[in-house]
């Protein structure tokens, strides 16, 4: 039976081997996708009735059915067809629109749900499903899974009283194609190794939590060496661990002569400082000599914060021209994905003969920020130009490659917000638990009544996270 269903998903590209960034920002040399299976009535059936006997075999009890949505909602509404069980369907969109209800059908209260799912990877999805369902006053004891790819969703759903039940483990399947000799079996053992050095441990109470990263870290000194590193990226680790920085000062003041006495008396402290260039009410083009000057003196990057979102060919010209002339002063630039790659390929026709870097921006700190979620397509860009592009901003790790560099602004001692809709997180967090490199930091220095000290806590602090994070003790 395993035998067919193995050949069955892999003939209909459910499962498919490379290299794939997986939801958690993890490379995977396998990746499973059961919304194809849809396409295919027979198997969709054949999925259904397996999942359906597996919960008859282990024999549980329960009134009614809830796919996690939503590859598992066809399959739900088989079973509960085929079966004459009553369904209900989770909402996810329910926040969007306010007042809808979360969960759709009857609910009698105290009655049990059992939850179906097509993968578990770490378990959140199926636990945010229970998590809804208990909310309404349904119990939620046992989930019934196609395929547990084994990397710690069991023990997570297990820790919450929800018992996984899978049909399939992921490297059972592996082992039954390497037979079938669908699958060599060197690309075997590399995604075997991949779930067992990936185990993810999502917690606690609440669900959403830090990742808990079980990936060997690498030290900011040891990627610089990496073979395909950005020039930039490797002379900037170099520089971080040369200073022991990895702070990035956001310099967003008005005057010029403020801006350069911050570099002046903060530069010794930060690796990257950060402009705002176009807030600065006195501009000259001198001012960019001076900092540039500061800039060698105490030996930090500068990185304009332009965030550049328009069609290659405009923010060729914004990079390069108009008033303020930001390639030829600006180490690093950062640019929104959401054009699609013709802003990365206008921005590196100026910036790559200059020897210039761009961070794609993965992930904003602002409150109901529309960009976050499927990092795939932004990583993708980044990996076709990893020529210019040597990073992310983001609000923790988007992807494993410890070629690029990951940014993260919103960070302040103490968490909270601002009244216009800033999130901040500390930096212990944001780079001891959420694996970025460099913290962000503007007003939480600026607002200091001695900004040299409080530059040089907010160094220390994030050095140490560091430390702590590739496990070196401070
Ligand atoms: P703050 O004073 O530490 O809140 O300043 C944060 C800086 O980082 C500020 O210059 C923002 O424009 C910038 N920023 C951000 O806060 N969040 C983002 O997602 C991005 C940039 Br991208």
């Amino acid at each position: 039976m395993m035998d067919v269903l193995a050949s069955d998903l892999y003939g209909v590209q459910a499962l498919r081997f490379g290299e794939f960034v997986l939801k958690s920002g993890l490379v995977s040399p396998v990746y499973v996708d059961l919304r194809v299976i849809v396409s295919h009535p027979a198997l969709l059936k054949k999925v259904a009735d397996l999942l359906f006997e597996t919960a008859k075999n282990a024999t549980i009890k329960y009134d009614t059915v809830c796919g996690v949505p939503y590859t598992a909602l066809p399959l739900a509404t088989i079973i509960c067809s085929t079966n004459q069980i009553p369904m209900l369907i989770r909402r996810k969109e329910a926040k969007d629109h306010g007042t809808k209800r979360l969960v759709e059908g009857t609910i009698n209260l105290g009655e049990t749900c059992l939850i179906i799912e097509d993968v578990v990877t770490t378990g959140l999805s199926v636990f945010e499903t229970a998590k809804t369902l208990r909310k309404e006053g349904l119990k939620v004891t046992d989930a019934i899974v196609l395929l547990d790819r084994e990397q710690g969703g069991r023990a997570v759903l297990e820790k919450h009283g929800i018992h996984l039940h899978s049909v399939c483990t992921l490297s059972k399947l592996l082992k039954i194609l390497e037979q079938q000799k669908k699958v060599a079996p060197e690309m075997v053992a590399r995604a075997e190794k991949f779930i067992q050095e990936n185990i993810i441990n999502p917690f606690e109470q609440d669900g959403i939590a830090p990742v808990k990263r079980m990936c060997k870290e690498m030290s900011f000194a040891a990627r610089a060496d990496l073979p395909d590193i950005h020039p930039l990226a490797a002379q900037l680790l170099r520089l971080m661990e040369k200073k022991q920085s990895n702070l990035c000062l956001s310099a967003d003041v008005t005057s010029s002569k403020e801006l350069l006495q911050l570099a002046a008396t903060l530069g010794s402290s930060i690796c990257i400082l950060k402009t705002h260039i176009d807030i600065l009410d006195d501009f000259t083009q001198q001012l960019t000599v001076e900092l540039r000057a500061l800039a060698n003196k105490h030996e930090f990057f500068i990185f304009e914060d332009r965030k550049f979102a328009d069609i290659g060919n405009t923010v060729k010209h914004q990079y390069e021209g108009g008033v303020f002339k930001i390639a030829s002063w600006s180490d690093i630039v950062n640019a929104h994905a959401v054009p699609g790659p013709g802003v990365v390929k206008g921005l590196k026709e100026v910036g790559h003969p200059l020897q210039r870097g761009c961070l794609l921006i993965g992930e904003m700190s602002s409150e109901g920020s529309l960009a976050t979620g499927d990092y795939t397509k932004t990583v993708k860009m980044a990996e076709e130009h990893s020529d210019f592009v040597l990073g992310f901003i983001s609000g923790s790790r988007i992807v494993e490659k410890p070629e690029f560099l990951h940014l993260t602004p919103g960070v302040q001692m103490q968490a909270g917000g601002d009244s216009l809709g800033q999130k901040y997180l500390s930096p212990q967090e944001v780079i001891a638990n959420r694996g970025s490199d460099i913290i962000i930091v503007g007003r939480g220095i600026l607002s200091a009544s001695s900004r040299p000290a409080e530059a040089e806590a907010y160094r220390k602090v994030a050095w140490e996270s560091y430390l702590q994070r590739i496990g070196v003790s401070a």
